[in-house]
């Protein structure tokens, strides 16, 4: 009885904060966060709660109202612009082992790191103290990688966007305790994109991530060689792994301190590990590879001037043609490639700003001329036919909740339970609604594992089109409903869940059996 008493206190004490801030229009996760996080965690099983005690839409006003107290934005940091004193660290090209074949080994490690100059903070690294390599893949070539763990906890290795077998491809279910090896080969079977590799152990992956395991990949296919697009690594192809987090008053990433329940965001931004970036660029167009690489925050990005840009890539590839656009999200885990073209530009200073202005990344222009490019009119023939997106919804997904209550179609992840069933080279259409709470709600990145999809509409519309390309993460706002078109050219279980990191440690995952 006391368990139920106890659960019936929270219910009210949470509906209470959910009417003060919808009530003010302002949503406030992380209060909640906290005032959950005082809760004594067995108080706290959700699992003896039905479905109506969890649906806070539920309850009526009267029975919610418990005051009115005024609450802001605290669960988003305020982020700082960088100063642009440091020049941006470019992940290294890792080398293969082998000179026929392609071969790497990637070591889970922690280390210190002179992120400030002077101090040392206690850092995760691959093949170092932190961040990650570059991994350069050729599309139809066999690769294979040796798989280190030395942490002193157990990891795993996801390759995020990577169309793999399930048994390769790095999620919960496939940990290296401490001290632990694995070799894993597959073959490269999808086209020139930019994608990246991170941890994904059941619970721990926001921490691992936000100490700062993140590395890149980079597939490349013939066609894309050819194109013209700039590609002289770390000269006029920059890759830009984006993140935000919170240094402490000793400048340590104490994630226990940082931690919001419902998606852990930072005041300071890191692009591949630097803080306060620049950016030293000729005068040329410029590609550069955006990765969202942060635990839960959105990006708009926009050039200071509002000048235009190009798109011309997506999380999975090229897209068919260039696009030209003033801002450009991404929600976290989602990739974009874009050109901006410094022959066009002379200004005192220039930068990629966020929606309020903050410099994300300044840019320095050397003077230097480069090389002349011209973008390609026609890049890849990706193409949703009307059969595809005739098919009937075959899968419904709905994703509700906030914090540690985060569900997906009711449930929260069971690793011993799949929850849908696919069969190899079918497209099915898959329909994704996230379902508002009683606060608005949130915007939940939706990413699949092991598939390149295509998306079909959202709220019955045709997708933008710098969405006409492969995705394997989708940003869905709240109340609203998307349809996707998935294909799985591979068998095994794959994880689909939520990108802000927390949710997915808080069970905002699910499973598919491919058959
Ligand atoms: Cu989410």
């Amino acid at each position: 009885m006391k368990k139920y008493l106890l659960l019936f206190i929270m219910i009210l004490t949470t509906v209470g904060v959910l009417v003060a801030c919808s009530g003010s229009g302002e949503m406030n996760h992380d209060d909640m966060g906290e005032q959950h996080e005082n809760m004594d965690e067995k108080d706290m099983d959700h699992d003896a709660m039905t479905e109506d005690e969890m649906d806070h839409e539920s309850m009526s006003g009267d029975e919610m109202d418990h005051g009115s107290e005024h609450e802001e934005h605290g669960g988003l940091q305020n982020l700082k612009s960088t100063t642009g004193e440091n020049e941006l660290g470019i992940p290294v090209a890792l080398e293969s082992e082998d000179a026929k074949d392609t071969v790497y080994t990637i070591r889970a490690q922690k280390g210190k790191t002179e992120i400030y100059k002077g101090v040392k903070t206690d850092t995760f690294g691959y093949n170092g103290a932190f961040m990650g390599p570059m991994l350069k893949f050729k599309t139809g070539e066999k690769v294979k990688i040796n798989l280190v763990n030395e942490l002193e906890e157990e990891t795993t290795f996801h390759w995020h966007g990577l169309e793999v077998p399930a048994d390769v491809d790095g999620g919960p279910h496939d940990t290296l305790k401490p001290g632990e090896r694995r070799t894993i080969e597959f073959q490269v079977q999808q086209d020139a994109a930019t994608l990246w590799f991170h941890p994904h152990p059941e619970g721990s992956t926001s921490e691992q991530v936000y100490k700062g395991l993140a590395g890149l990949i980079y597939i490349e296919d013939e066609v894309s060689l050819q194109l013209g697009l700039p590609q002289e690594y770390g000269v006029n192809d920059f890759p830009l792994i984006i993140q935000d987090k919170k240094f402490d008053e000793d400048s340590q990433l104490n994630y226990a301190d940082a931690k919001n329940t419902d998606g852990t965001t930072g005041d300071t931004i890191l692009i591949n590990g630097t803080v306060n970036p620049k950016l030293t660029v000729r005068d040329e167009k410029v590609r550069l590879r955006l990765v969202n690489g942060s635990n839960a925050r959105n990006f708009t990005f926009k050039l200071n001037t509002n000048e235009p840009f190009t798109q011309i890539a997506t999380d999975g590839g090229l897209l068919n043609e260039p696009v030209t656009l003033k801002e450009l999200t991404l929600s976290p885990s989602e990739r974009a490639e874009i050109i901006i073209d410094f022959s066009k530009f002379s200004e005192e200073h220039m930068s990629l700003v966020d929606d309020e202005g903050i410099d994300i990344l300044q840019f320095h222009q050397s003077g230097e001329t480069g090389t002349a490019t011209n973008l390609p009119g026609k890049m890849s023939s990706f193409s949703l036919s009307t059969k595809e997106s005739g098919l009937p919804v075959s899968k419904r997904i709905e994703l509700f909740g906030m914090m540690d209550q985060v569900t997906i179609n009711g449930k929260k992840f069971d690793h011993d339970r799949i929850d849908f069933e696919q069969e190899k080279g079918v497209t099915e259409i898959w329909e994704i609604y996230n379902k508002p709470d009683g606060m608005g709600g949130m915007i939940h990145p939706f990413h699949i594992h092991g598939t390149q999809f295509k998306i079909v509409s959202r709220d019955g519309e045709n997708p933008q089109k710098n969405e006409m390309g492969w995705k394997d993460s989708i940003s869905i706002a709240p109340g609203e409903t998307v349809k996707i078109a998935v294909k799985f050219e591979h068998e095994g279980i794959y994880m689909f869940h939520c990108h802000i990191l927390e949710h997915e440690d808080n069970g905002m995952m699910g499973q598919v059996m491919v058959n």
